[in-house]
């Protein structure tokens, strides 16, 4: 049986914006032009150059994917689990009921920390779990390619047979895709009830059955029917990243880095942050040690 081809519904340009502390991000869902896409919250590509960064801050009821692909990325939170992105390296965060952080390019550093930082969004049920993270040196996030010239990093899911072994509470996948010339081909199986985008990180493609073209900064929303989408490559060069997940069709109430189904439970977010209550034990006492020696 022909595979149904999905096609591109939604080009938008991500412009270059300023958040944390002088730290530029393009951001692509989570703008005006695109609030959410279900189960996505937000997808910055962040150029960040020190002393730029995030500093401490909280999360509670999603989960932040965190990949690097340039420069050095330090993360500390507040119950002391630190670690050092190098690029190719994951970090799968489940904020759950509560993590506050610091990410931070790594002093004395003049190299760009660039990468992707996606938020998916958790289900009501999960909301108020236990954090917890999942973390991948380069070496440990498995990668297939298929023909010479088209590497495959799979991030999360599924692609030409090999899957990663990230879990994802919310239904996700997530294919890092470089093509080495123009006119190379490739195509991506995406499960029929996932939402889907592409966002494009450089290079020119052809993208689905309309082919749609594309160059560096775009996300490329998919349509909802369809089970695959078609590549090619129109430069050498090319990269980009494919990531779907089933939208949970539940109520979103987001309020900065909290996103809860209703306003009660931010109000409720904002007070426990306050007094460190409910999974925020110890918040505002916490000093980061990553964030000091980054002040000095
Ligand atoms: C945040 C301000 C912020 N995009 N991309 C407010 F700066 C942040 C925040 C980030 C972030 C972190 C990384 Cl490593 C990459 C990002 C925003 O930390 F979450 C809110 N609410
Ligand atoms: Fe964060």
């Amino acid at each position: 049986m022909a595979s149904v081809t999905r096609s591109i519904v939604k080009s938008v340009l991500s412009r270059e914006q300023m958040d944390g502390v002088g730290a530029r991000v393009y951001r692509s869902i989570g703008t005006q032009a695109l609030r959410n896409l279900d189960p996505f919250l937000m997808l910055d590509e962040f150029d960040v150059e020190p002393p730029a960064g995030f500093p401490l801050h909280p999360h509670r009821g999603f989960e932040t994917v965190t990949y690097l692909l340039d420069g050095k990325f330090q993360h500390e939170d507040f119950k002391g689990h630190r670690g050092l992105l190098t690029p190719g390296c994951l970090q799968w965060m489940t904020a759950g009921r509560g993590i506050v952080h610091a990410e931070l390019p790594v002093k004395g550093q003049t190299e760009r920390a660039h990468g992707l930082q996606l938020w998916v969004n958790l289900a009501s049920k999960d909301k108020m779990i236990e954090p917890s993270y999942q973390e991948f040196p380069a070496d440990k996030v498995v990668s297939v390619s298929p023909t010479p010239g088209l590497d495959i990093k799979v991030i999360a899911g599924e692609s030409y047979g090999t899957k990663s072994p990230v879990f994802t509470r919310t239904p996700t996948m997530f294919i890092d895709v470089k093509m080495a010339k123009k006119g190379l081909t490739m195509e991506q199986s995406i499960p029929a009830d996932f939402r889907g985008f592409i966002y494009t990180l450089e290079g020119k493609a052809s993208f689905g059955g309309s082919k749609h073209v594309a160059d560096a900064h775009h996300t490329l929303v998919l349509s909802d029917e369809g089970t695959t989408i078609p590549v090619e490559a129109l430069s050498d060069n090319c990269h980009f990243v494919i990531i779907a997940g089933r939208p949970l069709n539940e109520p979103i109430v987001q309020y900065g880095p909290f996103v809860m189904n209703t306003k009660e439970e931010i109000y409720q977010a904002f007070a426990d942050y306050e007094r460190g209550q409910n999974g925020f034990e110890g918040a505002n006492e916490f000093v980061s040690e990553i964030e000091k020696d980054w002040k000095n």
